[in-house]
């Protein structure tokens, strides 16, 4: 018969060989994060002023690798998350990083009635994706600027001059951060709006190779030579709240649209369907639209947060949903050039 001490000595060992594999293994995953948050410093050229804020960030890192990892794991919904520029921001300064639309519009007047040309069209394809049409130039990358409602315009401008002209011309956003006055305060904020009636007055929008991208307030540059490149005679907003009216204008050119976008900071693949306000605080173009196999409905979206984010730069959103302002609210402000 065993003495209780021996039993004890056992039980003893047990748990220590259980509490020094526990804490090894939560070093070496520590250890492993921290090697994964140099790599990922290295790969986005990520600098911090000191190793305080390094320790910071590593822990906001740290964080937002579980959260995207256990999310991932659980695979219960239509769209997966992954680590990308934003991997070392807290959601809270992800979202106080995007523009307010909504906040700095109050008080001034609401959205001007302007016609919709496209109410009464009947023939509307069951899917479009204008990228298959050549009306859309590679994804490009605001950087650290407020510029979106800059680069949601160009896209939309770039789609109407494609579809007219059947000429794809990059255009310049640097141009309407620059020159666009108003409300509009470059890369602090801006609005699509502002921008438009701006390329409507200008005569024109420069190409993006004479005026090109700096992230940065620049002073503006309207030079003759370069104006009048894509031509816009002014523009018009979709009806608010209503998905329908979307899908008729986008089937016949891409649309610019503010949205919420607080909720996509770690948006991978497949077709967001997460929780989401309607407060725009982005502004990005709508590009297309579809339907995946299993009958899920989807808006196809072109972003400015470059080709690590998303998909390859885009983002397929959850069309046709209940709430008439549409996930993230992409149907409450769209917008579009007119020719
Ligand atoms: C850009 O200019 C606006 C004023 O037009 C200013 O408020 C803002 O701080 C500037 N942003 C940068 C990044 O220089
Ligand atoms: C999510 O990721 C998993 C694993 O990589 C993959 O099998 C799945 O197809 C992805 N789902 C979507 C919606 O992209
Ligand atoms: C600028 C603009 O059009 N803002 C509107 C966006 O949509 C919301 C919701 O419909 C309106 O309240 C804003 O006035």
């Amino acid at each position: 018969m065993r003495s209780f001490s021996q039993n004890h000595y056992l039980i003893l060992f047990l748990i220590l060989t259980v509490w020094t594999f526990h804490v090894m293994s939560r070093r070496l995953s520590e250890v492993c994060t921290s090697e994964r948050h140099e790599k990922w410093m290295a790969q986005y050229g990520k600098l911090y002023t000191d190793a305080a804020e390094k320790e910071k960030r590593f822990q906001i890192f740290k964080n937002n690798v579980q959260f995207i990892e256990s999310f991932n794991a659980a695979g219960d919904k239509p769209f997966n998350l992954s680590i990308n520029q934003f991997a070392d921001l807290h959601n809270e300064e992800f979202k106080a990083s995007l523009i307010n639309v909504q906040k700095k519009e109050s008080g001034v007047e609401t959205a001007t009635e302007t016609s919709f040309r496209y109410e009464s069209i009947t023939k509307i394809p069951v899917t479009m994706d204008w990228r298959k049409r050549g009306a859309v130039t590679p994804i490009k990358d605001q950087g650290n600027c407020g510029s979106c409602w800059a680069f949601s315009t160009v896209a939309a401008i770039e789609g109407i001059h494609q579809i007219t002209t059947g000429k794809l011309v990059s255009l310049s956003e640097q141009e309407l951060v620059d020159c666009v006055k108003g409300k509009s305060e470059g890369c602090n904020f801006g609005y699509k709006e502002e921008a438009f009636e701006f390329v409507a007055k200008n005569g024109g929008l420069a190409s993006e190779i004479s005026y090109p991208y700096k992230a940065n307030n620049k002073t503006c540059m309207v030079k003759k030579e370069t104006q009048g490149v894509a031509q816009i005679k002014g523009y018009e907003n979709v009806p608010s709240n209503s998905e329908k009216a979307l899908l008729k204008a986008v089937a016949n050119q891409p649309v610019s649209v503010y949205i919420d976008a607080g909720a996509l900071q770690f948006y991978s693949s497949g077709i967001f369907t997460g929780k989401c306000g309607t407060a725009p605080n982005h502004a990005v173009t709508v590009i297309g639209y579809g339907k995946a196999r299993g009958g899920a409905k989807y808006w196809l979206v072109k972003n400015s947060w470059g080709t690590k984010w998303g998909e390859k730069g885009y983002i397929k959103m959850k069309r046709d949903i209940r709430a008439k302002e549409g996930l993230c609210g992409i149907a409450t402000n769209a917008s579009y050039p007119t020719v």
